[in-house]
């Protein structure tokens, strides 16, 4: 327990269950003392997300649906936190989608629906959800999202997504030129590979984490805590020099040739 977040509002967006990274950073940000706010898209989200709140004693100042690939649906989100919390200060973005076709055989085969549909939903939103964010964030804020190193490099079966989060951590750093004047800081973690939701169905998962427990500096893989603490760090004041930065928690695996 620290006091790191106490009197601060955060709004979390993607906790779908246990294994989420969103709910790793819930859990650090709970321990930090912030009052929190959560979204979710999904009713079966809703349902995980109030038995975990439930489990984890953790009375959430409110929960609202929001889908982040729907412009109206994120206004009355933001609108309904304005007129039931006020002010916030801080934002986690912690969701992506892209079809299940478009994650295996080439990139050169991603259809154009495939594209936009990852583009949308996985950077997109971040823009959108900013822009409503930065009405509510009087006081300055933080603003953190979640890539991958597929951004940056190419990663088998990554694909559609690696172009995605390429544009994400773009948005990043223009997002945090455009809110720098109000005090409002846009930074991404850029975690190694978690066994997610997300990860889920993916073939030879246990092959890339034995990759990164072999290759990585610290030899071994991150977890959820790590994101937690690591995203608790850019939404704190310990990181009020910090913007536009894509911060990597994954056990040093990207320095590597
Ligand atoms: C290189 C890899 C493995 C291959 C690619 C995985 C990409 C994962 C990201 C996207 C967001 C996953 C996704 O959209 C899955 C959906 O098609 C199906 N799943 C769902 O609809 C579930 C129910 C919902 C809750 O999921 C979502 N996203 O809404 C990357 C891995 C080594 C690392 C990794 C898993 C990265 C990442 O971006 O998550």
């Amino acid at each position: 327990m620290n006091n790191l977040m106490s009197g601060k509002n955060v709004v979390v967006m993607g906790v779908a269950n246990e294994r989420s990274l969103a709910w790793g950073i819930t859990k650090s940000l709970h321990a930090a003392g912030a009052n929190l706010i959560f979204t979710y898209r999904k009713e079966r989200s809703f349902q995980k997300l109030s038995a975990l709140l439930f489990e984890a004693e953790i009375t959430p100042l409110l929960v609202v649906s929001c889908d982040v690939s729907d412009d109206a649906s994120i206004e009355n989100a933001f609108l309904e936190i304005k007129q039931k919390v006020g002010k916030i200060h801080g934002l986690v973005h912690s969701v992506a989608f892209a079809e299940k076709d478009e994650l295996h055989g080439e990139y050169v085969d991603t259809s154009r629906e495939g594209y936009l549909l990852a583009q949308n939903a996985s950077a997109y939103s971040l823009v959108a959800v900013a822009r409503e964010a930065k009405k509510i964030m009087t006081d300055g804020g933080s603003i953190v999202t979640q890539s991958y190193l597929g951004a940056e490099r190419v990663v088998k079966n990554y694909n559609v997504m690696g172009v995605a989060k390429a544009a994400l951590e773009a948005s990043v750093r223009y997002l945090a030129e455009d809110l720098g004047k109000y005090n409002i800081r846009v930074n991404a973690v850029s975690s190694g590979p978690i066994r997610t939701l997300s990860a889920k169905g993916v073939s030879g998962f246990n092959d890339i984490l034995g990759t990164i427990a072999e290759k990585a500096p610290l030899r071994r893989n991150v977890d959820q805590s790590e994101v937690g603490d690591a995203t608790l760090f850019l939404l704190s004041s310990l990181s009020r020099g910090i913007t536009g930065e894509v911060l990597h928690v994954d056990a040093g695996y990207h320095i590597m040739g």
